[in-house]
Parts: C-alpha cells; sequence; structure tokens
C-alpha cells in the first residue's frame, strides 16, 4: 500500500520498507524509507482524518503557507539546519499538496527529520523548557504571516463554551446509555461552569488579541534534537489557524507538566510538577516576552486549567457519544483519559497561587 502511494509524490528513489509510525489520536501515520543514490531517505505519509477535517484542501492550504513563511523568516534568522527546522511538504506528481486516493481519502506527505525526537510523556525540565520555547518562537515567527486570515480549520476548536454545551447535550441525549457511570465527572464538570467562558469573553471583547496559533501544542509535537535536546520542529500543523496564544500555553500546560501519560489509570501519578512548570514557563516566555500583553500574561495559568478543563469535557463527551471521535484502544479509553485530565484540573487549582507567583518573577527577572 505504502509502495503504491509513494509513485503518487514526488519521491526520488527505490522504495525499501514502511509500516505504521507515532500515536497521534487523530490521523494515521506512516514511515516509508527510500534509496536513492546508495542513500537512505524516510517520509512520513499521512491519511488526514475526514471525518475531523473536513476541508482537507484548506488544512494544507494553511500548511503551505505556514511553512513557506517559517522558511523565509528561518533564512533570514540565517538558522543552518533549515531542513531540520520546519516541515517540508512533498507535492504529489500534480503539484499539489495531497493525493486523493480511490476512496476520496486525503493523503499528504512530508521530509522525516532525522536524528530527532518527541515525547509522549515528559521526563525531564529540558524537554519542558525546549517545547515552551519551540512553541513561543513558533507564534513568533508567525506574527507577520503574509496573505489573508488563515483558514478556521475547525470553527470554535477551543471554544469551551461550545465544548460545554456539546457535553450538556451529550449528557442529555445519552445516546450509549453511559451518564448513569461518570455521574461524579459530570458534577465535575457542572461545577466548573464559571470559569468556561472567561478566555472567550476576554476575545469577544477585542481584549485578548487574535494571533495565529498552533491549538494543538502536545509535547509530542515539537520534535527534539538527539543532541542537544532543544526543540527543532514544530509539527502537526493541521489545527494552525487564529487563536489565542494561551489556548497554545494551556496545552502545553496539560503535556509538559505531568510526569504522566494523558490515560494513566493511577490517578497518583497525575499532578501538576511545579519545577516542569517553571522550565516550561521559562522557555516559553523565553521568546514569547516580547510580543505578550499584559491580559496574555495574565492568564497564563488559568488557560493551563481551561485547556486541561477542556480536554477533559472532550474526551468525556466522546465517551457518552460512544467514541466517535478520538482512536481508542478500549471502551472506556476516553473515561479513563477524563478522569485523568480531570485530575490534573484539581492539581493545577490548588497550585493557582503559587504558578502565577513563578510567571510574574520571570517576567520580573
Ligand atoms: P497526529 O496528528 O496523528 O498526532 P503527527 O503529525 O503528530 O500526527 O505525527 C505523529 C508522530 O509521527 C509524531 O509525534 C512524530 O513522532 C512523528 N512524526 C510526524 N512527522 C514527522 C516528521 N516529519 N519527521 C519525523 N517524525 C515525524
Ligand atoms: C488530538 O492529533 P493529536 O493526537 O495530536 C486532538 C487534540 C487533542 C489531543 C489530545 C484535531 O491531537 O485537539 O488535544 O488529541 N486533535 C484534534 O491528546 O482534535
Ligand atoms: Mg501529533
Amino acid at each position: 500500500m505504502l509502495e503504491k502511494l509513494g509513485k503518487k509524490f514526488k519521491i526520488k528513489g527505490e522504495f525499501v520498507n514502511g509500516g505504521p509510525y507515532g500515536s497521534g489520536h487523530i490521523n494515521d501515520t506512516y514511515i516509508a524509507t527510500y534509496k536513492h543514490n546508495g542513500k537512505s531517505i524516510k517520509y512520513i505519509h499521512q491519511r488526514i482524518n475526514g471525518h475531523v477535517f473536513k476541508e482537507p484542501q484548506k488544512v494544507m492550504e494553511n500548511v503551505v503557507r505556514v511553512t513557506k513563511h517559517l522558511l523565509i523568516k528561518l533564512q533570514g534568522n540565517g538558522v543552518n539546519d533549515i531542513e531540520r527546522s520546519c516541515l517540508q511538504i512533498i507535492p504529489s506528481l500534480n503539484g499539489v499538496p495531497y493525493f486523493v486516493d480511490e476512496e476520496g481519502k486525503y493523503w499528504r506527505t512530508c521530509s522525516f527529520i532525522e536524528n530527532a525526537h518527541t515525547c509522549d510523556i515528559v521526563e525531564t525540565a529540558d524537554q519542558a523548557f525546549a517545547a515552551g520555547a519551540a512553541f513561543a518562537q513558533f507564534q513568533r515567527l508567525l506574527v507577520d504571516l503574509p496573505g489573508g486570515r488563515l483558514h478556521e480549520i475547525i470553527p470554535d476548536f477551543h471554544n469551551t463554551v461550545k465544548r460545554y454545551r456539546d457535553f450538556e447535550n451529550a449528557v442529555e441525549v445519552d445516546r450509549s446509555k453511559r451518564a448513569s457511570l461518570c455521574q461524579e465527572e459530570i458534577a465535575f464538570v457542572r461545577y466548573r461552569d464559571p470559569i468556561v467562558s472567561i478566555l472567550t469573553d476576554l476575545m469577544a471583547k477585542g481584549d485578548l488579541p487574535e494571533r495565529i496559533t498552533h491549538n494543538d501544542t502536545k509535547l509530542n509535537n515539537v520534535m527534539l534534537d538527539d543532541k542537544t535536546n532543544e526543540g527543532l520542529c514544530i509539527i502537526d500543523l493541521d489545527t494552525v489557524m487564529p487563536g489565542t496564544v494561551l489556548y497554545d500555553f494551556g496545552d502545553l500546560v496539560r503535556t509538559s507538566t505531568c510526569p504522566a501519560a494523558e490515560d494513566e489509570k493511577d490517578l497518583s501519578k497525575v499532578y501538576l510538577h511545579v519545577s516542569l512548570f517553571k522550565a516550561l514557563a521559562e522557555g516559553y516566555i523565553s521568546k514569547a516576552r516580547e510580543f505578550l500583553t499584559d491580559v496574555e500574561r495574565k492568564y497564563l495559568v488559568f488557560s493551563g486549567r481551561l485547556i486541561t478543563f477542556e480536554q477533559g469535557i472532550r474526551f468525556l463527551t466522546d465517551y457518552l457519544k460512544g467514541n466517535n471521535y478520538y482512536k481508542t484502544k478500549y471502551e472506556e479509553h476516553n473515561l479513563d483519559r477524563c478522569r485523568n485530565q480531570f485530575k490534573l484540573v484539581g492539581s493545577i487549582e490548588e497550585k493557582e497561587s503559587e504558578l502565577n507567583k513563578i510567571i510574574e518573577d520571570i517576567f520580573h527577572n
């Protein structure tokens, strides 16, 4: 299958082997190795999830605009490892950045970034720092993207009010007859109803600027250099679109400060680790200091709490609706993920004033 697929893209050389790759929840990712002029060259092929991304052409339009701009900026900044610092999209034989198969599914291909890795679970403060710095740099480089507004790939993607409404709707419909099994989690959500509109209200009032944001800043969406462990390249650009930088910082807090997997069932392992948070914030602010407004600064810690809460709501909603959105390995997987996220929300809430103090100290140093 991969060999046949590879022939649809401008790939040089002979197919050697390939297979499934990565641990994402949405798209299907494959790695393929080719031999060209005696050298081994790898590529990533991805089948875009058509259920989640209704207009894959628009996804790829955004990705191409963003990667082209990043490339120019990196060149201008004198970065020497440009090929490994920005995703390189390989066009299809027709010259477009995707190929549509006989089932109507969209595929894309990019160069494989060598000598780099992603982490599913944060292990060291250096990793948290690197992720924070890399995503802030990504936001910074996109501040002057020319052309019109990017496509809003998934409208209301981080609109927590809308996510809350979807959740209430799923409870009411109770399609899979599961609401009775998660009364505690439902109560957890409802108790926090007052916080859901805080960021959307600030955006609506114009107090939070709209910027180009990544919107899926999971730790495993940044490639770290094998040698230096520094952030090298931001990947998974499907949801790059207009948003607030707080969505990105919030998702970094969610995934880079807790030393356990997102689906860890032993909740004693799930908590916000303060020194990881400090490293993440230092990394992020080291590159974002110059463009963050006072309001953005003020809500950094809150964004971690809100985006983690929103993610828990999303997992719970998917569980209630019968697991149609995220890939799952077993029936209760989304419920376990939700419980995990809610445990982390509680931990962030407990430490909120300490974390705000850390942020203030970083800005004053
Ligand atoms: P998903 O949307 O499913 O999360 P990603 O684009 O994040 O898909 O890819 C899944 C994983 O594949 C990543 O976490 C990373 O480890 C690996 N990966 C993706 N793109 C590349 C690349 N260009 N070079 C090397 N590894 C990659
Ligand atoms: C999905 O594709 P992946 O695994 O990087 C999801 C994110 C969630 C994340 C939770 C398009 O990201 O929004 O935060 O799972 N992506 C989409 O792990 O919904
Ligand atoms: Mg990913």
